[in-house]
């Protein structure tokens, strides 16, 4: 994917630039030129902040003290060191107005609806469309999956119906926006729309530039700048990012599908790959009506453990990209052991909904086992509140995967969203979600 080929030739570039200087000076900055770690004995040793136990030193032995004191404690310290502070709940001036309704799409199978949610009451400001598919063949109301998408709405499927996004150029730093007719369907292998209703799930997305384009501008453009006090020109230290605004964004969109009498808002899943895989988990830890998270490749900042630092660390992530998380999470570059919560914490923090953590053979840069270690490290909070939780003791095979109320797998391949993992998730919706609520 662009972004991810745009970090590594940063980094190579970050490395040769850390030699010169290193050999200009003799004075090398050890966070520019390290070497990437993807061997596993290099693993730093490190303790893991204890899930169950608070922060005034008391252990947490029931599902009830972990709803009162355990669970909001780690969440402030996620808002605080991590992601930032989201502004509470819905804007009061949001609208939806839809401006599409087609019961005979493609080819009559599906529904098809689209709507503008609007964040402020003018035309002005940022708002977003969001895209729906519903099976026409199942009974209503259906369990619908949720995620973002990385090039617009009009890229999940070659549709012509689907209104064509203005989309931010990738990779040129800037706010220039095009709408690209030939891009239509370019990411159809990551939504199988008719897999996914075949089996009698709808489908619903959102461009994550509508919510807030992903390059670094000091926060002006986005949703952002509707939230500023008086005189405020960027978020505070603790307060929300990239990640934060596209998490948001997804409790907005679930607004409007509460809305909808042919979705079943108590089952809705939110789901994400990437840094949008990042995104769904937040978005997930924070809004307890997602009934169910599917993390997809989230690496580093999403279901990775930090103190691992194998593949993508702290540093890079917050050196490549220094508007996803909030300014404090830069305290710990290369210091994953001060931060005071680690990436098995975020995922418990949806518990006990069930959790899917999705991993890729090829795609060491997001740290696999770190990803199953974080999903097994969650596994005490989902046993306390009476779940099975994560199956499995050791990491699984290829191709093996494991579902509890925690799911894993990790299979063959690289960095991407396959048929293969979308058939684990809707055998796993299958098992939590059901064909009917
Ligand atoms: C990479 C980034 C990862 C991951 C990925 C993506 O460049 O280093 O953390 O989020 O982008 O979103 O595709």
């Amino acid at each position: 994917m662009a972004g991810r080929i745009t970090v590594r030739r940063g980094f190579f570039r970050a490395v040769v630039c850390g030699m010169l200087v290193a050999l200009c000076t003799l004075a090398p900055c050890a966070q520019e030129a390290s070497p990437v770690n993807y061997d596993e004995s290099k693993v730093p040793a490190y303790t893991l902040p204890d899930l169950l136990k608070t922060e005034s030193g008391k252990v947490v032995a029931s599902a009830e003290e972990w709803r009162a004191v355990r669970r909001p404690e780690i969440l402030k310290l996620f808002e605080t060191h991590v992601y930032g502070k989201t502004p509470a709940g819905r804007p009061a001036a949001m609208t939806f107005q839809a401006f599409d309704d087609d019961v005979r799409a493609l080819g009559g199978v599906a529904t098809r609806r689209q709507v503008r949610v609007r964040f402020t009451a003018g035309e002005e400001g940022p708002g977003m469309d969001v895209l729906v598919y519903l099976p026409n063949a199942a009974a209503k109301p259906v369990p619908v999956f949720l995620g973002m998408n990385f090039g617009g709405n009009h890229t999940v499927h070659a549709d012509p119906g689907i209104k064509l996004a203005t989309v931010w150029k990738r990779g040129e730093g800037s706010a220039a926006a095009t709408a690209v007719e030939a891009s239509r369907g370019a990411a159809a292998s990551r939504w199988p729309v008719e897999m996914i209703l075949s089996r009698g799930y709808g489908v619903a997305t959102v461009y994550y530039g509508d919510v807030d384009p992903d390059f670094d501008d000091g926060f002006k453009n986005g949703v952002h700048p509707l939230f500023y006090r008086e005189g405020q020109t960027r978020p505070a230290p603790d307060e929300w990012g990239s990640i934060g605004a596209w998490a948001w964004g997804l409790s907005r969109a679930l607004d409007y599908l509460l809305t909808d009498k042919d979705i079943d808002g108590a089952r809705v899943a939110v789901l994400g790959h990437s840094r949008l895989g990042k995104t769904a988990l937040w978005a997930g830890a924070q809004d307890g009506r997602f009934a169910l998270v599917i993390s997809n490749d989230s690496g580093c900042g999403g279901a990775a453990l930090s103190r691992r630092a194998f593949g993508e660390t702290v540093a890079r992530i917050n050196t490549a990209f220094p508007h996803w998380f909030c300014a404090n999470f830069t305290k710990y570059n290369n210091r994953e052991a001060l931060c005071p919560v680690d990436q098995h914490q975020l995922i418990a923090l949806i518990a006990p909904r069930p959790v899917y953590v999705a991993s890729a053979e090829k795609d060491q840069w997001a740290d696999p086992r770190g990803e199953f270690l974080a999903a097994k490290g969650a596994d005490p909070v989902y046993r306390l509140l009476g779940t099975e939780g994560l199956p499995s003791g050791d990491m699984p095979a290829l191709d093996t995967p494991v579902q509890g109320a925690i799911g894993y797998h990790i299979r063959r391949g690289g960095h991407d969203v396959t048929a293969y993992d979308w058939e684990r998730y809707l055998e796993f919706a299958d098992r939590h979600l059901g064909k009917r609520s």
